[in-house]
């Protein structure tokens, strides 16, 4: 490549050589390239069942799965979503249906069937996965839609169970031919940097290259003999694609685990030999912190990977100090819009506090968020992203998607942070809206919507309160309705009732005389936080 210097002015680069990205592999083939030299090693585990699949099986079992499916009607670019926790069979599933040619939507196993029915009809979603425990609201979300293909893994009268479609003879496995630039793999759901959840268009070709991209020798170091604990949900992009995905495409045993609690995961840290965890900014301050861990055997654990949240350098050198074994605390930085990683620490020079460097083929800048001038190193501005994991945009929504990736093709990420000498990045702040409580996506508009549509709420503004351990806990400011009566915890039950438990109003209620807004109806957050650090300060 040979661009001007001055377009090239800062513009950040991987210092390691581009990779080669293929572009002729869908996701699944790129995914199952070394399974059949991997065979009858263990693929994934189940921390609570001990059910466990071999390599082989996981990729027979999706071929079958793929036969099963196209025998009931399934065609190519078929939505089918998978609401469930994390379960061995989640890959079978997963890597089934884009075998068949279709399009994976996950789904928070958290959400209310509101939540659900509002994603499945986005995404116009024709099947769906799901578990005993969650089948009601499967059901009722999916006849909102007139729909009813709802497969369960288990025995629930009325739906088929997965065990049957496992059973399938495989003599339909469909001839499908994927465009992988062209082709939607999977649609997960973000808000990005304003507004409501949005479905994501990843092709083949976006999450092969972040796989490619990653898996240099320098940053990715799972192999034949890692095994992973995963406990980050494989609904959202850090489980599916950086946990559950690349850990089968390296050979790994994955240790699935389908609901946090810390005796139990620290038991299985122990128990299963974990070498390596990827975590989120609470459970690294666990292991750095709380006294329970000192009763478990860790030393099999090397390697303990952040993301999805900011993790203090403070936290991460504790935890260094308390697990001497640890090679390292690295850390990943992504956004869902990125297939999903853009930045991460490399093996060598880990800097704590730091999210890392671009990554190959990737081009970063840090713009003034005024002028919009690409900065130099130790100047805060918005991180950008150029190359070939940028979404191909939000389904239905070229809107969205122009606000996000500009017309030279660089996302603006709505993160604030910079680069030092070495071109290590620091992420410090969010211009965009998006809260984030454990890692998990908050949207304040979506809470908005919800308050306001309360018969007693005139106007509603939702900020994050930062908190050191859970990141930042959503608050709301209300404005009530001329002779009401409604109180704080009036507040607080109609959204318990409405909503998720992680988007729960930990931050608490605030009644305000008016929403800040600016002339354009935009609400000013930024006035909002102000307003909450004085009333802390009194
Ligand atoms: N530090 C500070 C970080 C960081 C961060 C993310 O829900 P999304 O859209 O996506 C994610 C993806 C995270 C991820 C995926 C795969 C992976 O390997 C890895 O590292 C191990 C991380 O979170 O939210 C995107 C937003 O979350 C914040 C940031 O605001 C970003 O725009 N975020 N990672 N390390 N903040």
């Amino acid at each position: 490549e040979n661009k001007n210097n001055e377009e090239e002015k800062n513009v950040i680069r991987s210092k390691n050589p581009d990779v080669e990205i293929p572009d002729n592999l869908s996701w699944n083939e790129y995914i199952f390239q070394d399974f059949d030299e991997y065979a009858d090693r263990e693929a994934i585990r189940d921390s609570i069942s001990d059910r466990s699949y071999s390599y082989r099986q996981i990729k027979d079992l999706s071929r079958t799965i793929s036969s099963a499916l196209n025998k009931r009607g399934f065609k190519k670019g078929d939505v089918f979503a998978m609401f469930l926790p994390n379960l061995p069979e989640f890959p079978i599933i997963y890597f089934g249906v884009l075998k068949a040619g279709g399009v994976v939507t996950a789904a928070n196993p958290l959400f209310t069937t509101e939540e659900l029915a509002k994603q499945l009809k986005l995404a116009d979603a024709k099947w769906i996965l799901t578990v005993p425990q969650l089948v009601h609201r499967a059901k009722e979300a999916m006849q909102d839609l007139g729909r009813e293909n709802v497969f369960v893994i288990g025995d629930v009268d009325g739906c088929e169970s997965l065990s049957v479609l496992l059973q399938d003879d495989g003599s339909s496995v469909p001839d499908v031919t994927v465009n992988p630039k062209e082709d939607i793999a999977v649609l997960p759901f973000s808000s990005g940097t304003t507004g409501q959840p949005k479905g994501v268009m990843l092709t083949h070709y976006n999450l092969v290259s972040c796989g490619s991209i990653m898996r240099t020798e320098d940053f990715l170091s799972f192999s034949e003999t890692t095994v992973l604990l995963a406990f980050l949900p494989f609904f959202h992009v850090y489980g599916m694609v950086a946990i559950m995905s690349m850990g089968l495409h390296c050979g790994s045993t994955i240790i699935t685990m389908s609901r946090f609690e810390r005796d139990k995961f620290l038991h299985a840290l122990e128990n299963y030999e974990v070498t390596h965890l990827p975590a989120v900014p609470p459970v690294v301050f666990l292991l750095a912190k709380h006294p329970s861990v000192d009763n478990f055997d860790l030393s099999y654990l090397t390697e303990v990977t952040n993301g999805a949240a900011p993790l203090g350098k403070q936290v991460s050198k504790a935890l260094m100090d308390r697990l001497p074994l640890l090679s390292s605390v690295r850390q990943g930085y992504g956004m869902t819009e990125l297939s999903p990683v853009c930045h991460m620490t490399p093996a060598e020079n880990n800097k704590h506090g730091s999210v890392g460097c671009i990554l190959p083929n990737l081009r970063c800048k840090v713009v003034d968020v005024e002028t919009g001038e690409a900065l130099g190193p130790g100047r805060d501005g918005e991180i950008c992203v150029q190359g070939p994991t940028v979404m191909k945009g939000y389904l239905n929504n070229p809107e969205a998607t122009t606000q996000t990736i500009d017309n030279d093709g660089w996302l603006h990420t709505g993160d604030i942070g910079h680069y030092d000498e070495d071109e290590h990045f620091f992420i410090v702040d969010r211009v965009k809206e998006l809260i984030k409580y454990k890692g998990y996506q908050v949207p304040p508009a979506e809470l908005e919507a919800l308050l306001i549509s309360h018969p007693a709420i005139e106007d509603a503004a939702v900020i994050g309160v930062p908190d050191a351990e859970e990141g930042e806990l959503p608050m709301a400011f209300v404005v009530r309705k001329a002779d009401v009566t409604l109180t704080e915890k009036d507040v607080h039950v109609f959204v318990d009732e409405n909503v998720a438990a992680y988007k729960k109003l930990r931050g608490g209620v605030e009644f305000i005389d008016e929403i800040p807004k600016s002339l354009s109806g935009k609400i000013l957050r930024r006035e909002l936080k102000d307003r909450l650090k004085k009333l802390s300060k009194v």
